[in-house]
């Protein structure tokens, strides 16, 4: 696996890609031998030849547990396989390295060519590459394998546990309740770069003053050639309207001359500017080695104890938690799917929403820098219970490939280093002090934030954050039927935390489960009404403490609703959605829609 960078591919002049997805042949191994694809070397040949009869085809990018009719692999814990065979054209062996991308597999991964182990990666929901050039066969055809092991233990990121049960299946539970969707989720891209490329951008903005942005950038080149490198920043216009002049290093500054900023969704009329930062690596007689063009927005972030702000302006956050979750395809990337859901983001007026509880597909991402739609970017680690150096390690590593992967979006605006973790215990106390330290030195210019559910008297992680964030449902599994109590409790709650840790407070949830369809008047648990109260009593309790200064959020839980593991308290998933998970409104969209464009219409 490539340690370096993780630029997602993007052609250029220099770059070439072509895309894997598409049918995958998927075999799922019987229970009785879980491990037969190791003993049996199924990477060395086609799975067709391994066992043509056990053989389905299986669609990538896509979760492979809703494709199929049979339960065995929807609710399968352990390894699956998948291959496919493609070609690499002759020329391509004289064009440098050639690379191998997954956006992401959950949960485990080992990838061969051609029988070749070419690298193997842990955790999902972040994208890993490794160069392939020397297992390749140029201008012939090749296979890639992909095992791919969903298996969650104390020590992965998140936790779960299995056993065995009396038919001597292997059963998984977790302490989250979205389902615990696998497979090759993401696109898969094969792509080159010359032998000399850019292997990483970082670009910031450090200053912004006096109609006067600086940007800092530091590119890593790898490689033998003896290049320059130059960066310019280009407009919608295609104008260039900065740059380093050729010969310089591959860190500096760029001085940029009444910048149009990045804005987020609803606080200006060009929301979500972005310019292209491109760099160029030119060789000795000023040829073109490689280049690369990175969108990039100009914006600054700043907070205090009380408040937060972008471009100097205070923020106020409005929006929900969501998940990657449709029917039939799981997590799986979808185009019509996310666009769907932006437009949906949009209509209802939301400026913000965290991706809980795992980073979002990087397509995803970039539908937010465009729009400006502001986001909490949080790193797989959902419900911790148990905390282990071992588990440590890994958390730090998803936060590492987190930042690493999204450190220039503009809309990343907040780190998340965890949901619901359980904060009551005391080894909770030097583990976080250590994963925020951790961020910090990754990147100091967003703020942190950890999501907790727990009483905020007993938190031992809270202090060392810059933002703090709590999960309450009030009105549902605490008063459930007592929509009254609700105003009261969110106000004093959200005080205390304030009053406790003296930073600014954003509630991450809240909501109810609702059946769309279900009516009743008066409300009644479960209906439409009893949601649109629900939100309301909110909505009040917000209001009050906006105007005491220090309330920066509000995120409904949940955009849509969606799948989860089965269990007695949900009924086909969870249906916290104020969208069903076709993404049709329920009354409870309106009511949000209402209040989240007055709440534009305010800072307009
Ligand atoms: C929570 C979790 C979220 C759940 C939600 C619920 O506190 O953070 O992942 O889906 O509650 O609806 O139970």
């Amino acid at each position: 696996i490539h340690k370096g960078g993780i630029l997602f591919p993007r052609e250029s002049e220099t770059r070439q890609i072509v895309s894997l997805d598409g049918l995958w042949n998927f075999i799922v191994p019987n229970i009785s031998d879980p491990f037969i694809g190791f003993e049996q070397h199924w990477y060395k040949k086609a799975l067709k030849e391994v066992n043509i009869s056990e053989v389905l085809l299986m669609p990538v990018p896509a979760s492979y547990n809703d494709i199929t009719t049979d339960w065995r692999i929807r609710d399968h814990v352990g390894l699956v396989w998948y291959d496919r065979t493609f070609f690499v054209p002759k020329f391509w062996s004289e064009v440098g390295r050639v690379w191998l991308r997954f956006g992401s597999v959950s949960y485990a991964a080992q990838v061969w060519i051609n029988g070749q182990l070419v690298m193997s990666h842990e955790i999902g929901h972040l994208p890993f590459v490794g160069e392939v050039s020397q297992y390749l066969k140029f201008g012939k055809e090749n296979r890639v394998t992909v095992a791919c092991d969903n298996t969650l233990l104390a020590d992965t990121i998140p936790q779960g546990t299995i056993e065995e049960l009396v038919s001597g299946r292997l059963s998984q539970s977790y302490t989250f309740d979205f389902f615990n969707y696998a497979g090759i989720d993401r696109p898969v891209y094969l792509y080159t770069t010359p032998t000399t490329y850019i292997d990483d951008i970082s670009v910031s903005t450090v200053a912004l003053q006096n109609s006067e942005a600086l940007l800092e950038y530091d590119i890593t080149i790898i490689g033998f050639a003896n290049v320059s490198c130059r960066v310019s920043l280009i407009d919608h216009n295609r104008n260039v309207i900065a740059n380093s002049g050729d010969y310089e290093m591959a860190h500096g500054i760029l001085k940029v001359e009444n910048p149009k900023l990045w804005w987020p969704y609803l606080m200006h009329s060009s929301p979500g500017y972005l310019y292209t930062f491109q760099v160029e690596l030119l060789d000795e007689h000023r040829d073109l080695v490689d280049k690369y063009s990175l969108p990039i927005g100009i914006r600054v972030l700043s907070w205090t104890n009380s408040s937060f702000l972008i471009n100097g302006k205070s923020v106020y956050l409005h929006g929900f938690g969501r998940h990657e979750d449709s029917d039939i395809r799981g997590k799986g990337l979808d185009f019509p799917l996310i666009m769907r859901d932006y437009n949906l983001i949009k209509w209802v007026g939301a400026n913000a929403y965290r991706t809980s509880h795992y980073p979002y597909a990087e397509e995803i991402m970039d539908l937010a820098d465009e729009m400006g739609i502001m986001i909490i970017d949080e790193c797989p680690s959902v419900n911790t219970e148990i905390f282990s150096e071992t588990l440590l390690a890994k958390h730090k590593i998803s936060l590492t490939e987190l930042i690493k992967r999204d450190k220039n979006r503009p809309s990343v605006i907040i780190w998340s280093a965890a949901n619901e973790p359980r904060t009551q215990y005391l080894q909770a106390k030097d583990y976080f002090r250590q994963v925020i330290e951790h961020i910090k030195q990754l990147d100091a210019s967003r703020p942190t934030t950890i999501v907790e559910a727990q009483n905020g008297n007993i938190v031992q992680s809270s202090s060392f954050v810059d933002i703090v964030s709590f999960n309450r449902y009030n009105g549902w599994y605490s008063n459930e039927g007592n929509l009254d109590v609700i105003t009261y409790y969110v106000m004093q709650e959200a005080r205390e935390w304030h009053n406790k840790f003296n930073k600014p407070v954003i509630m991450q949830e809240y909501g109810g489960d609702t059946l769309e369809g279900l009516h009743f008047a008066p409300p009644f648990i479960w209906s439409e009404e009893y949601q649109v109260e629900l939100l309301s009593h909110h909505f009040k309790a917000f209001d009050t403490l906006r105007a005491e200064g220090f309330f920066i959020g509000e995120f409904i839980w949940n955009f849509a609703d969606f799948k989860t593991a089965q269990t007695y308290t949900r009924v086909g998933g969870n249906k916290k959605g104020i969208f069903t998970r076709s993404r049709q409104p329920k009354a409870s969209a309106h009511h949000i829609r209402r209040r989240y464009w007055k709440l534009a219409n305010q800072y307009a």
